[in-house]
């Protein structure tokens, strides 16, 4: 074998058994290396006249992850995917899949090609290859639908959700499950199918399609789901075009062909390098380059939430979910209860929409404990505050948690924006504070902030990586700095989006233009939800005079137009419904307030709404890798995707730009700056790179800057 090859398969004999195990460690892609080993002993089992029956099995905890993934879009080596699993699927010998652990797209798929399946308990399968903007391409749209029927097929193959392997059973993708020793049991289940003289084949079942056959409901069906949850995306109207053709024609391989010619568009389409950019980000973005990778983790066994409010009930049903038992604090009993009581109605949410078991209910209430003392939280390994944002109380509280809780306890504070060195500053264990910016509603949205202070230790911060890695969360890394990432990113895109209203268009154009775009909620429909009234209401308690791009919104206020809340603000609301509708009175109030500011309204166009919102997310995020705040432009795209509603298929803002070319992106920011010549004035970096490399990749952050800014980890890594 050659020795660029990725992985191997190790090839073992039990009496008249062949025993493939895949090994390519950590979680056994199909790489190179693995298809060429799994053809060469295919053909060697078959070879033997000993062996009467093949296993095909994993090394560690995965079974098959998939294609290799990082082999998109390169040329690979050794035999194409395709045939390898054509040998097995003709294999003269029957060949079952012992599944041991994860088998996911081309695992699945794999699986697919042997004559039977057998699961453990642990096993997981599913085809989540629309995740990376991709459709099952080695045969999954054609033999998923043959094995548990269309309608189930495309559901799984829509949401790219996995199923376990009791469910898996349930539905027919698998035919047994061990309790005990896998490999033994599939020993002796093959035993008793090697004399027979035919072994079912998945491509030779037609009943279930033949049954959807002239039925437009499981189509439909997958069409409605595709647009509730998948808007903009390309791969899942591929995945339903094959299995319509799966239905519809007889023969199994123009089945296959047209898999073939869809999946090609699919590796061709722009949105799959945004949603394989993600993929890999996300794994990315959890590494923090200077810390070293075996820094010792902090066992977390146990976690304490201060404050019993949205952020913190939230917060606690991740630890639950998790398998953490957490205790909820809150020194008002009133609030403790109904804080209670919020989590147990959310949980019976998921239970009443099918999510979640009452038994698994059961068991995440009962590791979350009311307490009204601090003196609980003495033995937890990890607090969370949650209260609101106010720096005396947030130091008042960690002083409290330092005299209370064990020496080695980490102390984190939720915090959106507040100075996490304040705080530390408050305790005698500054390198056990971190910030944990979690994102409302907490136990829904992926993003999880982890802010770094100047003092944080590494094994705090590895510790709290891993932590939500455990939680399910896309955890990035940010330095203690104004806004962090997220915000202070948002910051540039709200204000754009204010003075667009303020220079002649209306909210409905700039959320339909972002919306057409792809995210998930325009600025003037999340501002509306978020409620007006807010920020008018702290500025007039401050006394502060309102910024030009809050008159609009502050004199909505004064008209009792508050939002969501009150059925009006930028949209009218009809009683019980979310829906916006636009609001032709507030028309007179835009006009007024730019007449009183000079400003001339005038048409915009939908692709100058798009510009200036976007490329204001992406000027700042220069600036926020040259002052070394996130390690790298990546990061930036899986804080907006996961936090902002940013969509996926564009892989984020950074990648998005670098998908236009820095310099087209500096052309239009300049195009922009007699508008604002302030506003507009390109990064450094972002000029920098436009005329060096045209897109964010390798350049270093500039440490002297980060110096400047008096940032201790200015040397946090590549852009
Ligand atoms: C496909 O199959 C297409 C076919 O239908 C058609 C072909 C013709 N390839 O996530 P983790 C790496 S598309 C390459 O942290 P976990 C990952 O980058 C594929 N690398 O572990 C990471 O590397 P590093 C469909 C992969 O335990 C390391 O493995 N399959 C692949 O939290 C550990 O990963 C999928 O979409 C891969 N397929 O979760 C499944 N998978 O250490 C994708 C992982 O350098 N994989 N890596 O950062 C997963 O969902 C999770 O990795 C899994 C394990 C659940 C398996």
């Amino acid at each position: 074998m050659a020795n660029e090859l990725k992985g191997k398969v190790n090839y073992t004999v039990n009496g008249n058994i062949a025993i493939l195990e895949v090994d390519n460690p950590p979680v056994n892609p199909l790489s190179s290396g693995v298809r060429v080993g799994l053809s060469e002993y295919i053909n060697k089992a078959n070879n033997d006249d000993s062996i009467e029956g093949i296993i095909l099995t994993g090394a560690g905890r995965s079974f098959i992850a998939g294609a290799d993934i990082s082999e998109f879009g390169k040329k690979a080596d050794g035999p194409d995917l395709h045939t390898t699993l054509r040998e097995i699927e003709f294999s003269k010998k029957p060949v079952l899949a012992a599944i041991n652990g994860t088998a996911l797209g081309g695992g699945l798929e794999t699986a697919l090609v042997c004559n039977y399946r057998m699961g453990t308990n642990k096993a997981i399968v599913g085809l989540p290859e629309v995740n990376l903007g991709l459709l099952p391409g080695a045969g999954g749209t054609q033999r998923l639908p043959r094995l548990i029927g269309p309608s189930q097929a495309l559901k799984m193959m829509i949401s790219g959700a996995p199923i376990s392997g009791k469910k898996a059973l349930e539905q027919g993708v698998i035919d047994a499950i061990s309790d005990n020793s896998l490999i033994e049991d599939a020993i002796a289940f093959l035993q008793e199918k090697i004399g027979l003289n035919e072994h079912p084949k998945v491509r030779d079942q037609n009943e279930k399609l033949l049954e959807a056959r002239g039925t437009e409901n499981v189509l439909a069906e997958a069409k409605a789901l595709a647009s509730k949850t998948r808007r903009g995306q390309f791969a899942p109207g591929q995945i339903i075009a094959c299995v319509e053709t799966a239905i519809n024609e007889d023969d199994f391989d123009t089945g296959m062909k047209k898999e073939s010619e869809y999946f090609l568009e699919c590796l061709m389409n722009p949105q799959r390098e945004a949603m394989i950019h993600i993929f890999f980000g996300e794994r990315a973005a959890s590494k923090i380059l200077d810390i070293p990778k075996e820094t010792p983790r902090l066992p977390i066994n146990s976690a304490g939430i201060v404050g019993s409010g949205t952020m913190g009930g939230g917060i606690a049903m991740n630890f639950a979910n998790a398998g953490i038992p957490v205790l909820v604090l809150d020194q008002d009993k009133k609030n403790l209860d109904r804080g209670m009581g919020v989590i147990e109605k959310n949980y019976q949410m998921m239970v009443d929409r099918g999510r979640m078991s009452q038994k698994q209910k059961d068991m995440v209430m009962a590791l979350i404990s009311p307490t009204l003392s601090y003196d609980d939280l003495s033995e937890v390994d990890i607090t969370i505050e949650a209260v609101y944002e106010n720096l005396d109380l947030k130091k008042e509280i960690f002083k409290t948690l330092d005299e209370v809780t064990k020496d080695d306890a980490i102390l984190a504070s939720n915090t959106s924006g507040l100075d996490i060195d304040a705080i530390a500053s408050s305790t005698k264990r500054p390198g056990k504070v971190v910030g944990t910016h979690f994102f409302s509603p907490a136990n829904i949205m992926r993003l999880l902030e982890v802010v770094r202070g100047k003092d944080s230790s590494d094994e705090t911060m590895a510790t709290v990586m891993s932590l939500g890695k455990k939680m399910g969360k896309a955890a990035v890394v940010s330095l203690n700095a104004p806004g962090f990432i997220g915000n202070r990113m948002l910051a540039g895109y709200t204000h754009q989006a204010n003075l667009l209203l303020l220079e002649g268009a209306l909210p409905n154009q700039v959320d339909s233009a972002l919306e057409s775009f792809g995210m998930s909620m325009g600025p003037f429909r999340m501002l509306d939800l978020v409620g007006l009234d807010l920020g008018w209401r702290a500025r007039k308690l401050a006394n502060i005079e309102t910024p030009l791009t809050n008159k609009i919104s502050d004199a909505l206020c004064e008209q009792d137009r508050f939002g969501q809340k009150n059925s009006k603000g930028f949209y009218n609301y009809s009683e019980g419904s979310r829906a916006p509708n636009p609001a032709p009175e507030n028309e007179a109030i835009y006009n007024e307030i730019s007449n009183q500011n000079n400003i001339v309204r005038r048409e915009i166009s939908d692709q100058e709404i798009i510009d200036r919102c976007i490329l204001a997310l992406v000027n700042e995020g220069a600036r926020i890798l040259e002052e070394g705040v996130a390690q790298r432009s990546g990061d930036m795209d899986i804080v907006y995707i996961n936090g902002y509603g940013f969509p996926i298929w564009r892989g984020g803002p950074m990648f998005y730009a670098n998908q236009l070319g820095l310099t087209e992106v500096i052309k239009k920011i300049s195009s922009f700056s007699e508008l604002d010549e302030n506003f507009w004035k390109p990064a450094a970096l972002l000029q920098k790179l436009a005329d060096e490399s045209g897109v964010f990749g390798e350049a270093p952050v500039a440490e002297e800057r980060a110096e400047l800014l008096g940032f201790k980890k200015a040397n946090m890594g590549g852009v």
